[in-house]
Parts: C-alpha cells; sequence; structure tokens
C-alpha cells in the first residue's frame, strides 16, 4: 500500500476507534539492517531483492486486520486494527519468518531485522505520534540490538530521546555559544601561483573534547533535521571573515562554503544565500558555494530550479567531491555551473593508477569543454601538483599547500603577494 494512503487508512482507524471505546490498534515499524552494505557486499540488486522477498513474507503472513506499507529502501509499517492476538508474539513470529538466510546468486544472505512498537491510545493519539513512538522505539531497538522481538515504546525509550534532545540542544545552543569555529584551506591558481581563495571548512570547539571535524558533529544535525540553523551561520562568518580581509588589505578573490543537500533543499536557502551577501556588501561571485551530487538526488526539478535561482543572485556555483556521487552525467547540461572540485580519492592515486589518472584528465577535459574551472582537491605531493597541473587543472587544494587553518594562523600563512610556491612553507 502507498504510504499516503496508509496513513489516511490510519487516520480514520484511529478516528472509528476513538468512537468505539478506544479500541487498541498498534503499530509495528519494522526495519531490515545494513540493507545499504549488501549492495557493496553481495553485488548490485541484492538489497532490491532483500526487500522483494521480505515485503512477500509480511503478505502471505499477515492477518486481515493489518494495513500494511513500504516506506521505501528498507522501512515496512504495520498497523493492527481489533487487536485479537498478542501484538508481541505476532511481532516475534515476524521478525523470526524474516530472518532467514536468502539465497541471492552464489550467496546465501542473512537477514536481520529490528522491529520497534508503538500502541494507541496509550503511547500516541495520533496517527503521526504513533508512527514517531514507533520510529522512536525502532531505534532504540536497533541502538541495542535487539532483533528477536519489537521493542515497545515505554518511558526507558522517552529518557533515551531526551538524552537525544539534550545533545541535539547542545549542538544548537553551540551557534549562541560561539562554539562553530570556520577554519580555512587555500585554493591557489595552478597557472600563476596566486592564492585565489579559500574554502571555509567548520569546526566545533568543543568545551570539553577540544576541536571536532565535521564527521563528529553534522551527520548528527543532518539527522535530526537542524542542519539549516549551523549552515546559515557558516554562510554569514565566511561572508563577515572575507570582508574583514580585505578591510585589512587581503584580498582573496573568493570564499567557498560547503552546502549540505538538507540545506541546499530548505526553503528559502536562495533568498539567505542573498541576504548574506548583502549584509557583508559583498559582490556575488565572491561568494562561491560547493555543492555535491546529492542536492540532485531527491527533487531533480527543485533542484535545478534552485541552481537557477543562486545563479540569478550571481553567487558561484561548484560540485564538490564529482566523480563518486550517484547521479549521472545528464544534470551537468541542466545546471548552471562554474566549477567541478575533482574528489580527492582520485588525487590520491593519480600518479600510481594509469586508469584513475586517465580518469582525472577526462574530467579535466570535460570540465572545460563544458566551460568550467577545474579544481584538484587533496594535492598532498609535488607529484601529485604536478600531475594535476600536466592535464590542465585550473586550481588546487591539498596538504601540499596547507590544511584547513584557524583564521589568524592562515593570514600568517598567507604569502604576502598572495603568490604561493612550493618552497613556501606549507600551513599545518
Ligand atoms: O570534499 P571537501 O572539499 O568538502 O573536503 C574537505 C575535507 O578534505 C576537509 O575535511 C579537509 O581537512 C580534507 N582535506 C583537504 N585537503 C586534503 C588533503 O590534501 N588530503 C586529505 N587526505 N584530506 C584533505
Ligand atoms: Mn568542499
Amino acid at each position: 500500500m502507498d504510504y499516503s494512503i496508509f496513513h489516511q487508512d490510519l487516520t480514520q482507524r484511529l478516528e472509528s476507534s476513538r468512537l468505539n471505546n478506544n479500541e487498541h490498534i498498534a503499530l509495528l515499524m519494522f526495519c531490515i539492517d545494513h540493507i545499504s552494505e549488501m549492495n557493496d557486499t553481495f553485488g548490485p540488486g541484492t538489497s532490491e531483492q532483500i526487500v522483494l522477498h521480505t515485503e512477500e513474507i509480511f503478505r502471505k503472513h499477515l492477518p486481515s486486520n493489518a494495513i500494511f506499507a513500504s516506506l521505501g529502501d528498507d522501512r515496512f509499517t504495520i498497523a493492527f486494527t481489533n487487536l485479537t492476538h498478542d501484538i508481541e508474539s505476532l511481532a516475534t513470529k515476524l521478525l523470526a519468518l524474516i530472518q532467514h538466510p536468502v539465497r541471492i546468486g552464489p550467496h546465501d544472505v542473512f537477514i536481520s531485522a529490528s522491529a520497534g512498537l508503538a500502541l494507541f491510545p496509550e503511547d500516541a493519539n495520533t496517527s503521526d505520534g504513533l508512527i514517531q513512538a514507533s520510529e522512536t522505539a525502532l531505534r532504540w531497538a536497533k541502538a541495542s540490538n535487539q532483533h528477536a522481538a519489537a521493542h515497545r515504546y515505554t518511558r526507558t525509550v522517552q529518557i533515551e530521546a531526551s538524552h537525544n534532545y539534550r545533545r541535539i540542544n547542545e549542538l544548537l545552543g553551540a551557534i549562541d555559544r560561539q562554539e562553530y569555529v570556520n577554519f580555512y584551506q587555500p585554493k591557489v591558481d595552478l597557472k600563476t601561483g596566486r592564492v585565489v581563495g579559500c574554502e571555509a571548512l567548520t569546526r566545533w570547539n568543543h568545551p570539553i573534547h577540544g576541536i571536532l571535524e565535521p564527521d563528529a558533529f553534522i551527520p548528527v544535525l543532518e539527522e535530526e533535521g537542524l542542519i539549516t540553523a549551523l549552515g546559515e551561520w557558516t554562510i554569514h562568518d565566511a561572508c563577515l571573515q572575507l570582508k574583514r580581509w580585505h578591510a585589512s588589505g587581503i584580498m582573496l578573490d573568493q570564499i567557498a562554503v560547503n552546502i549540505s543537500a538538507q540545506q541546499f533543499c530548505s526553503p528559502n536557502f536562495v533568498q539567505m544565500v542573498d541576504t548574506a551577501i548583502r549584509t557583508y556588501g559583498l559582490q556575488p561571485h565572491q561568494l562561491e558555494l560547493e555543492l555535491t551530487e546529492s542536492c540532485l538526488l531527491e527533487n531533480v526539478e527543485h533542484a535545478i530550479q534552485v541552481f537557477h535561482a543562486l545563479k540569478e543572485v550571481g553567487v558561484h556555483l561548484s560540485i564538490d567531491d564529482f566523480g563518486i556521487g550517484y547521479s549521472s552525467l545528464r544534470y551537468l547540461k541542466d545546471i548552471p555551473l562554474d566549477a567541478l572540485k575533482i574528489d580527492r580519492s582520485f588525487v590520491a592515486e593519480i600518479t600510481t593508477n594509469a586508469q584513475v589518472s586517465a580518469i582525472c584528465q577526462s574530467m579535466v577535459q570535460l570540465g572545460h569543454h563544458l566551460n568550467l574551472n577545474v579544481i584538484a582537491e587533496g594535492v598532498e605531493s609535488t607529484a601529485q601538483l604536478e600531475h594535476v597541473r600536466g592535464y590542465g587543472c585550473d586550481v588546487f587544494q591539498g596538504f601540499l599547500c596547507s590544511r584547513a587553518l584557524p583564521e589568524n594562523v592562515f593570514a600568517q600563512w598567507l604569502p604576502k603577494d598572495l603568490l604561493w610556491t612550493v618552497n613556501h612553507p606549507a600551513g599545518v
């Protein structure tokens, strides 16, 4: 059943149950564990086969009073009304049915699954509340490695969730407490050696743990849908920084900021970018937004519109981590871009792997044929530098030149005339 029909049906069942002495309704949320890793391990198409197989088991064994929806990827939800049997033992039975090896090609793939359970009216009294409670219970089941039985939504779960809430508050409060800080990594023109700009990379200066890299906090913010607040701070701070450098005679052309897909898709994103530029009186092209192909995954039409709207504002747009995303090359014809950034995993092998080197060369040509600047990321050695220069890359970034540095260290590191040579000490 389609999820929106499932949701409607569930809402109606809750309504009639309310008129019927609050008859119990149970919602089970199932998730197949580690499905995203299965294709890597057992070959492409494995996860789809497992999802179909699981769906079939559900359909075969569901009682007639149940409604069932597949939520895409690895999730399934089932609602039961007029509960006549023990829901917990039914959930246990379903989990046991799923958790069997499935023959896929030459492999026996063992499926493991987790489940969360929430009841109306005890745990929640709306369909959204019930779905949320079952998801919270599912998270708890996964976190505690519980696969044999459904985890019932309980006060323990609420306590766990409020821990999570405190962690989120900690992350968000960090903006007000000014614990986030941007570090800057220089970008160097490969023909002239001029430091043309830098990439702002956000760090969290945690009161206890010290400087944390984005991996430690960005995924949590994204998971909770809170990345936009930090993203807005990052853009404002970067614009302010470029303005300050200009005021002190450091005439970098441009500052780049990374944009998460979630932020890119958020309402008012374009407006926010426009406001930031105006607030600090920057020329629009002095701000570059680094976007990944994942921006185009959810809603391509909307994403293309956003790209065009940003171009109207006049900011520079580049595709970050180019070459490792999941989208096709087709989008390159539909979106206005200024640069491609060759992912550093290619650069890492450019001197040792002839295939990788050929791919890099082709990426440079592809970029140039589309009138784009091509930037090589992650250049760590002079040999890599010579390769990317030889292929005609326009700009490079990487530890050979400098790591991302705090603002004052960056300003000290910058060559006075902004001209970088290999002899200039690397920023550490
Ligand atoms: O993909 P993106 O450009 O946003 O990645 C930036 C990240 O890459 C930063 O975390 C930065 O520390 C890291 N990085 C930058 N230069 C290098 C490099 O030369 N080598 C490696 N291994 N990582 C780098
Ligand atoms: Mn980047």
